[in-house]
């Protein structure tokens, strides 16, 4: 079978969207297929040789007479070069602006016939859909790609509703990399990080932007805290880190709480770990909750956007409504102090991982999507 040419772009830095647009590359660079990434820098989960994986990186220069450097220009420049030079069959985007709008403006500079490709992930539909000034915009990128994809049936439903595109939207489902997440028996982690052994432990992993309401996590592991020996683990960093240090400290939780900052690795800390929490108030999918329960460790969600699509309530894990501290706390406890239920949960949640979200299968439905568009 011919091998595809796929230009990708997406935001390199830290993110679930990079991540996924990142673990798709190489996976599909496995399967044979030649991968551009095309970003403002190296995606950080590149971390590793592929002879079929190149990186074109998109410079922006300064110059006086511009208020704003031109970024969306740049990008489109260089997606347009890349694909003539490197005589790419397809720009798989991800996030509809800028991306999804620059692939357009790209395909229009191209000398050769490229097709577009847009997953849509979240905050480009769920933020930014609700300012009048991107809308139209968002819509346009839409509406002019190829395929459109998103990565739950929630955000499906949300896109028709914020942005009403005349478009048809495909639901592909984020996957992870098994072969990364995976529980690791015998390290020391637990003892160096000063954990007893008698100890449960909370773990939550986020940007720390207020839409992750970190802040709930921290009351409900108070509660969970008084209930039983407890260590809740912050793995990440961001905006709302101030809040949470402040919080930990009135509620007197300081030796309990532990900071770790910005991680990777994540599977070393998700195997000492008996229970995630992710308490958005707003998520499209929530690839850390699939993570974790790729290591087997299962989840407390809230019923918002495609987080019910991961954890399945009272089976991998609960969902809860978004600030229902007494409900997540007490869930908490319950799935903590009973050993059977908490093995049955383990267990749903790496069946889960195995069957609905296969890194394989979700790889393959992206390579289909590919081939209808360019038979
Ligand atoms: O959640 C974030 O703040 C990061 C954001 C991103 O753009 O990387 O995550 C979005 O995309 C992820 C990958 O598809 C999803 O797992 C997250 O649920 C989604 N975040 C939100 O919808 C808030």
């Amino acid at each position: 079978m011919r091998k595809l040419k796929i230009g990708i772009t997406c935001y390199p830095t830290v993110g679930g969207s990079g991540v996924v647009a990142t673990e798709l590359g190489k996976m599909l660079a496995e399967k044979g297929h030649e991968i551009h990434f095309i970003s403002s820098s190296l995606p950080f989960r590149l971390n590793k040789m592929y002879h079929n994986i190149h990186y074109h990186q998109v410079e922006v220069n300064q110059y006086s007479v511009f208020q704003y450097p031109p970024y969306d220009i740049a990008l489109a420049s260089k997606m347009a070069e890349v694909a003539n030079r490197e005589k790419l069959d397809i720009l798989h985007v991800h996030y509809a602006i800028p991306h999804a709008v620059c692939a357009i403006l790209a395909k229009q500079m191209c000398s050769r016939d490229i097709k577009v490709v847009t997953t849509l992930h979240g905050t480009d539909i769920t933020v930014l859909g609700y300012d009048p000034s991107l809308t139209d915009a968002i819509k346009f990128g839409i509406e002019k790609s190829d395929i459109v994809t998103a990565v739950s049936l929630a955000l499906v439903k949300q896109t028709y509703e914020l942005i009403n595109p005349d478009k048809q939207i495909e639901t592909v489902y984020n996957f992870i990399d098994e072969r990364v997440y995976h529980k690791t028996e015998g390290t020391s982690l637990k003892a160096q990080l000063q954990i007893k052994e008698d100890e449960k432990v909370i773990i939550h992993v986020s940007n720390f932007r207020p839409v992750k309401r970190v802040s709930d996590v921290i009351k409900s592991f108070a509660k969970i805290s008084a209930a039983m020996p407890a260590k809740l683990l912050l793995v990440g960093d961001g905006p709302e880190m101030t809040i949470v240090c402040k919080l930990v400290k009135q509620l007197s939780l300081e030796g309990k709480v532990i900071f770790l900052g910005k991680q990777e690795n994540l599977e070393e800390l998700y195997s000492i770990s008996d229970l995630k929490l992710l308490l958005s108030e707003k998520e499209s999918f929530g690839l850390v909750a699939l993570e974790a329960m790729a290591c087997g460790v299962p989840c407390i969600g809230t019923n918002v956007g495609g987080v019910p699509e991961v954890i399945q309530d009272g089976v991998s894990g609960y969902i809860c409504r978004v600030g229902d501290i007494e409900d997540i706390s007490q869930k908490a406890i319950s799935v903590l102090n009973d050993f059977d239920l908490h093995r049955s949960m383990s267990f749903h949640s790496l069946e889960t991982v195995k069957t609905k979200f296969k890194a394989d299968q979700i790889v393959e439905q992206y390579e289909q999507l590919y081939w209808k568009l360019l038979n």
